[in-house]
């Protein structure tokens, strides 16, 4: 194909400004608000980052052009020659004249929903047309601020010395005790997909010390609730010759940073969101577990030493807190990776990261004595021989002394963006129910 003949983009909607009057420009995109006022047509072309309104007077418009506005339908995608031209009345003070116009893909009527958002549609209609459900400015917002969120997370980590890695996502054993495996065919072997990359990153601090991954996590939950999913993405950290308190530190550090950085480069898409984000101080607050269950006894809620918290217990715990820690949580709770507590073996020295009554992330010291380490697993009903591939890094005196956390990016996600569902933070969620698109 000749160059003249591509239908090549010059300017992206947002580009186009009063200064350009008179000059010819290229765009591409999708379509909006299609008008037809008799001797004029007009319509809204909007792409990633804007949108600009067409307008063909029928004396300005070739007749060929003048008639292909009909053939297009809203949320179409076409391609656009024209002129800038100022004019006061348009939404942004500017409009292009069409000279030549080419619809790419001609969208169906009716579209399974309104991107507009004006006529409503429910959470499984939008996730089931998800592209279309993308092209509300609310939406893509999110997404917008996820990638600020990533970006900042990596910025943190990498100025403080961490590398970042990735580990196998089929996997031998399971890592968290509580939440189940979802099993993988692998030849002749019996895998599972990765709950967590607990294992590796504990034995890569016996190189290169301080590791991070941002990635998938699997989780076979059969409960659908607003903040499970059954993939979700995972900030882990693991830091050699460290304990809770550092590793809580730099946690702490690291929210308040990614807060900053979203205020600063997120600015438009939070006012889209209608958001304002607070930065908290350090540091959070920090209660014990046992703690935790006398604040709730005066909430009249009583719970068992040594249960888990159940949600309405963390409601009425969130009801006037944001971002808290609850520490040294009972060793029974706690996979058997946990560092017992030295003044009482029956707690460990852990914590979850909570905002409200949003458990963001977990972690802690590790045990890095083997002995420990398989007295533990039996402990947890674990065959210790199923670890000894990992148990060995430790028997040969390569592990350092580390603690480390796992951080849930898309319950995170839901902090900043203030969405109630974890799905409106994830692409193309995975639940329950939902394996497509
Ligand atoms: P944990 O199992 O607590 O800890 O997971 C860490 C964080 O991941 C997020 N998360 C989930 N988010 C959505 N849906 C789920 N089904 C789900 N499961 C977990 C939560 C949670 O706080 N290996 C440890 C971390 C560590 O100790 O380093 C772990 O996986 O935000």
């Amino acid at each position: 194909m000749r160059l003249k003949d591509r239908r090549v983009k010059t300017h992206s909607c947002s580009e186009i400004h009063g200064e350009l009057e008179g000059q010819e420009v290229c765009l591409a995109g999708y379509v909006r608000v299609i008008r037809d006022l008799g001797g004029i047509k007009f319509f809204i072309l909007y792409d990633r980052d804007g949108e600009i309104q067409i307008a063909a007077p029928r004396v300005q418009t070739p007749p060929e052009v003048f008639t292909k506005i009909d053939q297009i339908t809203p949320e179409s995608t076409v391609w656009v020659r024209g002129r800038v031209k100022r004019t006061p009345q348009a939404p942004r003070g500017v409009e292009v004249i069409p000279q030549e116009i080419e619809v790419f893909s001609r969208a169906s009527v009716p579209l399974p929903l309104d991107p507009t958002g004006r006529i409503k549609s429910s959470l499984d209609t939008r996730l089931n047309a998800r592209i279309l459900d993308l092209r509300h400015p609310k939406r893509r917002a999110i997404f917008k601020i996820r990638h600020v969120v990533t970006n900042a997370i990596r910025e943190f980590l990498n100025s403080r010395g961490f590398l970042e890695v990735q580990t196998p996502k089929i996997v031998a054993t399971a890592t968290e005790s509580g939440s189940a495996l979802f099993p993988v065919a692998y030849f002749e072997k019996e895998a599972f997909l990765s709950q967590s990359p607990q294992l590796f990153k504990e034995i890569l601090t016996g190189c290169f010390e301080k590791v991070y991954e941002i990635g998938p996590i699997f989780r076979a939950e059969e409960f659908n609730t607003n903040k499970h999913l059954n993939e979700c993405t995972s900030v882990d950290i693991e830091m050699a010759f460290s304990n809770c308190d550092d590793v809580m530190r730099v946690l702490e550090e690291l929210i308040i940073f990614t807060l900053k950085k979203t205020k600063e480069l997120a600015e438009k898409e939070l006012e889209v969101l209608g958001r304002k984000l607070e930065v908290p101080e350090a540091p959070f607050p920090r209660y014990s577990y046992t703690e935790v269950l006398q604040i709730l006894e005066k909430k009249g809620i009583r719970i068992e030493w040594g249960e888990d918290l159940p949600t309405p217990a963390e409601k009425a715990l969130g009801e006037d807190r944001g971002f808290y820690f609850i520490t040294e949580w009972p060793t029974k709770t706690k996979p058997f990776y946990a560092m017992p507590c030295k003044h009482d073996e029956r707690v460990t020295e852990t914590f979850d990261l909570m905002w409200k009554d949003l458990e963001l992330a977990s972690g802690g010291t590790r045990i890095h004595d083997p002995q420990l380490l398989e007295r533990r697993l039996e402990e947890n009903g674990l065959n210790p021989e199923n670890f000894e591939p990992h148990l060995r890094h430790f028997r040969w005196g390569l592990i350092p002394p580390h603690a480390g956390w796992g951080l849930g990016l898309d319950r995170f996600l839901m902090v900043l963006t203030g969405e109630q569902n974890i799905r409106e933070c994830v692409l193309f969620p995975r639940d329950r129910h939902r394996l497509v698109p």
